[in-house]
């Protein structure tokens, strides 16, 4: 398997934190997103993804040997998720598995594409914002988004998002606290978000898939 990633990506670090989790081995293929004007952007990656957005897992089906090239982070997340049930990130049950995707969607659907390089870059870009806009955008967006996700963990939290058992809710949380952490956003006022946050970076596949862990980080 090879993930096509980038350090500081959120949507890599989801899909790090799942291949750790699921304890698979994989060849990890950095692409550097800033790097001449972005290598997201190089005719080599779009082969991969249209998209021209990381991360992309590349991989062979079992069943028909045929190479299989994923995107997007959650769908790539349900791929192994039923390829390898060994920890199972959406719960069987129905109710419980809505829950777990509304927390994932909070943070991976709602937040993190608001605050995606390229949106960053249109708007101290094209639209001619000074960077404090920049710092300003994230932290509202941020505000609102972790408002709303302390609110539902006061009913769906145990030592992790949802119960006590690790979810896809938590591997779609920790990014967005180590990007809101990045750009100084103050997390006082969401204390059951950072007890969660506490127990699961303490976990050594969310230490494992961590940025700064990774062969890229800092380049
Ligand atoms: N919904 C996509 C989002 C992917 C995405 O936004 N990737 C970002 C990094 S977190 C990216 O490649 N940005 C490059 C750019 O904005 O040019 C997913 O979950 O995979």
């Amino acid at each position: 398997m090879k993930l096509y990633g980038y350090w500081r990506s959120s949507a890599s670090y989801r899909v790090r934190i799942a291949l750790a989790l699921k304890e698979l081995e994989y060849e990890y293929c950095p692409v550097h997103l800033l790097k001449s004007g972005g290598e997201q952007k190089s005719s080599e990656y779009v082969r991969l993804n249209p998209a021209k957005l990381v991360p992309t897992l590349e991989l062979t089906d079992p069943n028909t040997g045929d190479r299989l090239v994923l995107n997007q982070s959650l769908a790539i997340i349900e791929y192994l998720d039923a390829r390898f049930p060994s920890h199972r990130l959406i719960p069987e049950d129905p109710a419980r598995a809505a829950v777990v995707r509304t927390l994932a969607l909070d943070m991976a659907a709602d937040l993190q594409p608001i605050a995606n390089l390229r949106v960053l870059q249109y708007l101290t870009g094209e639209l001619g914002q000074p960077d404090e806009t920049k710092v300003t955008w994230i932290t509202h967006w941020v505000e609102q988004a972790f408002t709303a996700f302390e609110a539902r963990l006061q009913h769906t939290a145990g030592s992790f998002c949802v119960g006590d058992t690790v979810s896809l809710a938590d591997v779609c949380l920790i990014p967005q606290v180590y990007n809101a952490k990045r750009f100084n956003v103050d997390l006082s006022a969401y204390p059951r978000l950072l007890t969660v946050t506490e127990a699961l970076e303490a976990l050594p596949a969310f230490i494992a898939a961590k940025p700064e862990n990774q062969i890229d980080a800092n380049s």
